[in-house]
């Protein structure tokens, strides 16, 4: 979520009053903002997706409703020390979370383990959750929405309340996994999907029937949107509420079950998909167990009778299989939607990933491509620009971010592109101030500020950016002519990686040791600064989104399921360097190519040579002196050559993500950028031409499609 206090004020329409009765004490409202912790509870793209989807919400007064565990402690926080990523804990309720309202009388009571007899759970252990509401405050309208978080407390149904029980409610709502599209099957995780899980069912169904509704009438009124596999729970805890409290059949529960759940699915990474081991996952939870038995028996049955499908097939799409339970199939078949997030990401789920349950259920199969709260990423974040485009289009592009395209008539008007370049120098230094401010790296706000923020992940191809900015220095330190046509550069990197992603990490040290070097030779000082920005966050986002000329979008294509950084860059004036991946095609589409440096392979051609098996690295890099030259450089960063020799290793031998493959192509790309940041005039139309485009990837379009294709008119025709 980030920071609310002035997302919060400035939504509210109070902001310039607040600020100034602030004055009036000597008080400066900026100090303030700094009292609030970053409320760090997701991991990256993921969670920082919902939190634009809950602004939408309370700005257009839409009914909807996040629900999340109240961690005590979140995202950790990134130190680096001698250029290792090192972890520290993030207290960030140690400063008062003035937003949050603790919602006492409306506690529940959630079964864990026992075990199960004639369809009844005996003798579990009930943990009791406590809503906490945070209030996000709408745009202008006198609206607040609420995400719910849940605290875990020692419950009065439990008799026992040992040292292990009381530990045991002490850790679920302990601390948030750190890890971004990976999958460790841990008790303790499996805990956590099942409390704020089965607390938002609950929840639902008691509101539902104090309003005096009929159970069976559930749908008509309510939808869960699933947000990756981590709340697949709700579907058999559904179950299990509509069969055992409400007494329903099998047959009437299932239909108001998949009336009521939607899918949204946000990667295709196998490591990411969560399958949890079934003896592990029955000691924990037996009568949800035993739903999923039931659940997959159905399916299975429903494959077979179609007559679509191999033995082998109907294995492979089983919700059970290899002692294990595939989160995302259950989802599949429990759910009446099933969306991606950006269109090839949505094409790829339906004729690669999913190819078969596509074939079953094409139907259910939908996209929505992603978007980002323009209230947050433009209208806070960068007043600069607001007051250009209240200036030269009116105000109405606030509320309507479709408007912003009028923007485009003046792409060729010197008077405005030198306000747009007054606008990108001032948040330029803005964030160079802060960087010196924390790390003491001084940066000149005339280089191109070439951006890479996200989360450390091989796919993402961080090391494909170092080993570009390698070659670079070495050819400033060897190249005149290659010197005199550089255009000054500061490469900016955040990111964190898991704390047990080893070569994530690995990556970080690299480019943290190089950026040190590079930063001190006082020969390429002025054409070449790197940085490597320590603990990555919103707030830093805050600075970093609109400061940048160029943003660096370079997944493996097929990779990405979206992106969102990738819109947040655009929408402030940045040009995208990227690869034909996640919603960088509708960004081209959007913008236009010739705004954007597109380069690399295509997914079709990434995942034909996975099929094909054919990729040599090896043989890529024995015909590339630049890439043999980057890594006698890696070698002599460290007394010890072969110290990132996992890395070098990791390229030669495998380079799964097609590193070496895309260099040349992204080589060529930077040589073409760079060129054209030596126009002015015309680098300036083009960022203006992302600007007067970016319309389109307002979380507002998102979540009207989500409202009227899945919440609401389908709802209607049933
Ligand atoms: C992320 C995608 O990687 C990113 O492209 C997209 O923009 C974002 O979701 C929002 O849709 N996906 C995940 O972080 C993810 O799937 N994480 C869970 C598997 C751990």
């Amino acid at each position: 979520m980030g920071r609310l206090i002035t997302n919060n004020l400035e939504n509210s329409g109070y902001y310039d009053v607040v600020k100034s009765a602030f004055k009036d004490f000597n008080v400066d409202l900026n100090e303030v903002e700094h009292a609030e912790s970053d409320a760090g509870l997701g991991n990256g793209g993921l969670g920082r997706l919902s939190a634009c989807f809950l602004d939408y919400a309370a700005s257009l007064s839409l009914p909807l409703y996040g629900n999340s565990l109240r961690y005590e402690k979140g995202f950790f926080t990134q130190e680096i020390k001698n250029h290792q990523q090192v972890e520290h804990e993030d207290h960030w309720l140690d400063k008062p979370f003035i937003w949050e309202t603790k919602k006492e009388d409306e506690a529940l009571h959630v079964p864990f383990y026992g075990f199960v007899e004639d369809t009844v759970l005996k003798n579990p252990t009930w943990v009791k959750a406590v809503p906490y509401d945070v209030k996000v405050v709408g745009d202008q309208n006198g609206v607040v929405t609420t995400l719910r978080l849940w605290g875990t407390e020692p419950s009065e149904r439990q008799k026992n309340q040992d040292d292990a029980y009381l530990k045991m409610v002490d850790t679920i709502d302990d601390q948030l996994y750190p890890d971004d599209s990976t999958f460790a099957g841990k008790e303790l995780r499996l805990q956590q999907q099942y409390l704020f899980s089965a607390t938002g069912v609950m929840h639902a169904l008691r509101e539902h029937k104090s309003l005096g509704r009929d159970i069976k009438d559930l749908a008509k009124y309510y939808t869960f949107q699933i947000n990756d596999t981590h709340p697949t729970l709700v579907i058999p805890e559904l179950m299990r509420l509509l069969m055992d409290e409400e007494g329903l059949r099998y047959d009437d529960a299932w239909k108001i079950t998949t009336e009521t759940c939607a899918f949204t699915n946000h990667t295709i990474l196998a490591e990411a998909l969560e399958k949890w081991n079934v003896d592990f996952f029955k000691t924990v939870l037996p009568r949800i167990y035993e739903i999923v038995l039931e659940i997959n028996r159905r399916f299975t049955k429903a494959l077979r009778a179609k007559k679509m499908f191999s033995d082998v097939e109907i294995k492979q799409m089983s919700i059970i299989g290899d002692h294990q339970i595939r989160m995302a199939h259950m989802c599949i078949f429990g759910s009446f939607s099933v969306n991606g997030v950006a269109a090839l990401h949505t094409e790829i789920l339906k004729n690669i990933e999913m190819k078969n349950f596509y074939k079953m259920y094409p139907q259910k199969f939908n996209n929505k491509t992603n978007g980002i709260t323009h209230r947050r990423w433009l209208i806070h974040t960068n007043h600069e620009l607001v007051k250009i485009l209240d200036e030269k289009i009116g105000t109405s592009w606030r509320q309507d971010l479709t408007k912003l395209e009028a923007f485009d008539k003046f792409k060729d008007d010197e008077a405005t592109k030198q306000q747009v370049l007054q606008m990108k120098l001032a948040k330029k230094q803005a964030l160079a101030d802060r960087i010196y401010q924390l790390q003491g790296i001084k940066l000149d706000v005339n280089s191109l500020f070439d951006i890479q923020v996200k989360r450390l992940h091989e796919y993402k191809r961080q090391l494909m950016n170092l080993l570009h900015i390698i070659y670079v220095y070495q050819r400033l330190k060897t190249d005149k002519t290659f010197k005199d046509n550089y255009s000054a550069h500061s490469f900016i990197f955040g990111a964190k990686s898991a704390p047990s992603y080893y070569m994530a990490k690995k990556i970080i040290e690299l480019i943290s040791t190089v950026s040190e070097v590079i930063n001190q030779d006082e020969d390429t000082n002025h054409l070449l600064k790197v940085v490597f920005v320590e603990n990555y966050n919103v707030t830093y986002a805050e600075y970093i989104m609109p400061a940048a000329d160029l943003s660096e979008q370079i997944s493996t294509a097929s990779k990405e399921a979206s992106g969102t950084g990738n819109m947040k860059f655009m929408m402030n004036g940045a040009l995208t360097i990227g690869t034909m991946d996640g919603a960088n095609v509708e960004i081209v589409e959007e913008a236009g190519l010739e705004n954007e440096f597109i380069f690399g392979m295509s997914s079709k051609e990434v995942n034909e040579l996975y099929k094909n098996n054919t990729y040599q690295p090896r043989k890529v890099f024995e015909n590339d002196p630049r890439l043999q030259k980057a890594f006698e450089f890696m070698s002599q960063l460290n007394t010890d050559p072969n110290y990132f020799n996992d890395i070098k290793d990791g390229l030669l031998n495998k380079d799964y993500f097609f590193v070496l493959k895309d260099f040349d192509a992204y080589v060529k790309a930077h040589e073409t950028a760079n060129e054209a940041f030596k126009n002015q005039s015309a680098w300036l139309t083009k960022s203006m031409m992302n600007i007067a485009h970016s319309g389109y990837f307002t979380s507002d379009r998102t979540i009207e499609n989500y409202n009227n294709d899945i919440w609401h008119l389908s709802k209607i025709y049933k």
